[in-house]
């Protein structure tokens, strides 16, 4: 397989030129295709298959075992002017990236085998997908890329017919982290990855095409692309509402996209339709519509049991590849709160010894296909997306931010967003627990200047009259003992409820500084744990602390410098003016 799009075949052309390859192989996405490269790397050592009783069709990769997160600090957005990429972004001058890349390209595929990979992201036939090629000399990227998009042959022929496509290059290079870097060229739609084989530096279509490209690429052309699972909720009655939601990495959005309705629900039903990204698009009547460009989860595997997420426990048995969890005995995977079985062999292959730190790596991950999950939505497929009746911010916090508030209106809803913190994750290398603004969950993926992402954001209120409301929720809060105050997973659904009754026009508010906060009385608890007062405390605005966030969230806004939008800051001052009065 070549193409006829002679503008993909001089770049594959000049990509070889550069990292001489042995051979060149174009993906077709066929079974038979991924049967032979899972055989190869079998026999190569890099995936080994696992317990194939329990486990059919599982395969466990371990990496290099200092590449196993996205490293923020060496990714770079690289717009011929700086202040494009803004405060948010490492940034380096195009051509000079180019350069220092192009010097680690150099060559480096020799003896190995260049993989040409033709994806789509988001349904083949939507109007709202986007191309893109990703060349990779690693065939663990292929089996993933196959996974988490539309890959293969009819992704090329959209891209043969349309000529337009993301450039994404990659090679693991020698996984030295002092020669690691990924870079993206928002202005040429490229990107070049070198170094690294871990899921958000090397699967380019998921964080460096689906996020940092595609929202520059949105702001261009009036939508957006947001870190957001997407989800369907439908009530005994049969209706459903779709929810949007933006947490940080390792926040819980792949167990909120799956869950499970607690026996108190009988009737819910939740589908999935996304758990990482959503591309909204408003409609021709100004409703907010939202797809899923991936294809798949690439979803942390520590934590995952029957109780926290059932579908993803169960859809993980199967076809799935496992990235540096640990085995057991009897060769099946293991991780911490795993709830079955005992870990033998840790993540780096070596005895497991409890001395030495979890078993699993604390980022492991599962790649999956998303129709493996039982609460898939086949309206993931729908070209036109599904429509969005709220957008929920949140992030992990232990103090301050309440289990749920709703914005005053959408421009209040960007300040919320603006202004979310939460505590870091494994997802990245780097420091966790640290508490870091995180505007809507986007600190690592904005493509561009998060000045002009707040504008963008705020324009939408002039294009519509329909936008959902948007709202903050925090699952995260914890007593002085650091004991969780509010159950989280399934019972989410509780707060989620409100929600959307809110979104309906079903329920009063309590108007605070801080935006709209439900009546205790409007949060279903029934059969649950969780006491008046502890209801109390997970409801109430302290206005002192809330006057310190303020001041704070305003000085993290002012660093923005004179790109920040004035109606921004204007909320800000608003909120705080509000806060001081109430005091
Ligand atoms: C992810 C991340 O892998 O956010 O989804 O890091
Ligand atoms: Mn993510």
């Amino acid at each position: 397989m070549t193409t006829t799009l002679s503008t993909l075949q001089e770049w594959v052309d000049s990509v070889a030129q550069l990292t001489q390859p042995d051979q060149i192989h174009w993906c077709d996405g066929s079974q038979a295709e991924n049967d032979r490269l899972v055989s190869e790397m079998c026999a190569d050592g890099i995936l080994s298959p696992l317990n194939d009783e329990d486990f059919p069709d599982c395969y466990l990769h371990l990496s290099d075992p200092s590449d196993v997160a996205r490293v923020e600090h060496l990714t770079f957005v690289c717009t011929s002017a700086q202040d494009d990429a803004g405060p948010n972004n490492h940034w380096m001058e195009p051509a000079d990236a180019h350069e220092k890349i192009d010097a680690l390209f150099a060559g480096a595929m020799q003896g190995r085998t260049m993989y040409v990979i033709p994806y789509c992201m988001g349904p083949i036939d939507s109007p709202y997908a986007r191309l893109g090629v990703e060349i990779t000399d690693s065939a663990y990227v292929v089996a993933n890329m196959r996974l988490m998009t539309r890959m293969g042959t009819n992704a090329l022929q959209r891209i043969e017919t349309e000529g337009t496509f993301v450039k994404g290059l990659h090679s693991t290079g020698d996984l030295d982290p002092d020669r690691r870097f990924i870079m993206h060229f928002p202005e040429e739609l490229a990107i070049k990855s070198f170094g690294s084989g871990y899921g958000g530096n090397a699967l380019l279509g998921k964080k460096c095409h689906a996020l940092r490209i595609a929202s520059f690429q949105a702001r261009a052309e009036g939508w957006l692309a947001e870190h957001m699972l997407i989800v369907g909720i439908e009530n005994p009655a049969g209706e459903t509402n779709y929810v949007a939601c933006a947490f940080p990495s390792a926040c819980g959005k792949t167990n909120l996209a799956m869950l499970i309705p607690p026996e108190s629900h009988s009737g819910w039903k939740v589908w999935t339709l996304g758990d990482d990204i959503a591309w909204l698009h408003l409609d021709s009547e100004g409703q907010l519509r939202a797809i899923n460009p991936e294809a798949g989860y690439f979803g942390v595997v520590p934590g995952t049991n029957e109780k926290t997420n059932k579908n993803a426990y169960d859809m993980i048995h199967r076809d799935t590849i496992f990235t540096n969890v640990a085995t057991t005995a009897n060769n099946q995977p293991w991780w911490e709160d795993k709830k079955d079985g005992e870990p033998s062999i840790d993540w780096r292959g070596n005895k497991y010894d409890a001395e030495n730190g979890p078993a699993a790596h604390p980022n492991s991950r599962f790649t999956v296909s998303a129709t493996n999950n039982a609460s898939y939505s086949s309206l993931a497929e729908a070209p036109e997306g599904v429509p969005i009746s709220a957008l929920v911010f949140g992030g992990r916090r232990k103090e301050l931010a309440p289990l749920v508030y709703e914005a005053k209106d959408w421009k209040h809803g960007v300040l919320v967003g603006a202004g979310v913190a939460s505590e870091t994750t494994a997802a990245n290398v780097g420091e966790v627990g640290v508490v870091r603004r995180d505007p809507m969950a986007m600190k690592p993926f904005c493509g561009y200047n998060f000045a002009d992402y707040w504008s963008h954001w705020l324009s939408f209120a002039e294009r519509s009259d329909k936008l959902p409301r948007i709202f903050h929720v925090n699952w995260f809060r914890q007593d002085d003992s650091g004991k969780f105050l509010w159950p989280g997973f399934g019972e989410n659904l509780r707060v989620i409820r409100w929600i959307i009754d809110r979104c309906e026009g079903r329920v009063d508010a309590r108007s605070t500084p801080i935006g709209y906060l439900p009546n205790a009385s409007d949060i279903d608890t029934s059969g649950l744990d969780v006491s008046a007062d502890i209801m109390d405390a997970l409801l109430s605005v302290n206005l002192e602390a809330w006057r310190d966030e303020m001041h704070s969230v305003g000085e993290y806004l002012d660093s923005y410098g004179e790109r920040l939008p004035a109606a921004l800051k204007k909320e800000q001052e608003t909120v705080l003016e509000d806060l001081e009065k109430a005091s």
